[in-house]
């Protein structure tokens, strides 16, 4: 099923997300994708620095539910100085919910 959650950036940091993303760490996209987790987009709002993320989801956990793995946790620490997030370093997240779809 198709998952979307929001997570937070700190500002002035745009530039910088997307430059450690196209260099996505080999094992956690591994990670991500052995556990299901494909079709991954990850758009931004200049206006709020908000991050909008959309993936497929063909098992039982998201990516943000992998956060009990350890690539996952030393990934959130490694973003932990650009982003919004909780007393764990895991990303603020805030789930979305579909309110239209179509095929
Ligand atoms: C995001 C956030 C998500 C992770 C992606 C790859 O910035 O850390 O939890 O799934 O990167």
């Amino acid at each position: 099923m198709k998952i979307a959650f929001k997570m937070y950036l700190k500002p002035g940091y745009k530039e910088e997300y997307q430059r450690r993303h196209a260099a996505i760490w080999p094992e956690l996209k591994q990670l991500l994708q052995a556990n299901g987790i494909t079709d991954y987009t990850i758009f931004f709002d200049e206006a709020t620095n908000t991050l909008f993320a959309v993936q497929q989801q063909s098992g039982d956990q998201s990516s943000q539910e992998l956060g009990t793995t350890e690539i996952v946790q030393r990934w959130w620490a490694y973003m932990a100085d650009i982003m919004e997030t909780n007393p764990d370093h895991s990303p603020v997240t805030v789930p979305l919910t579909a309110v239209f779809h179509m095929d």
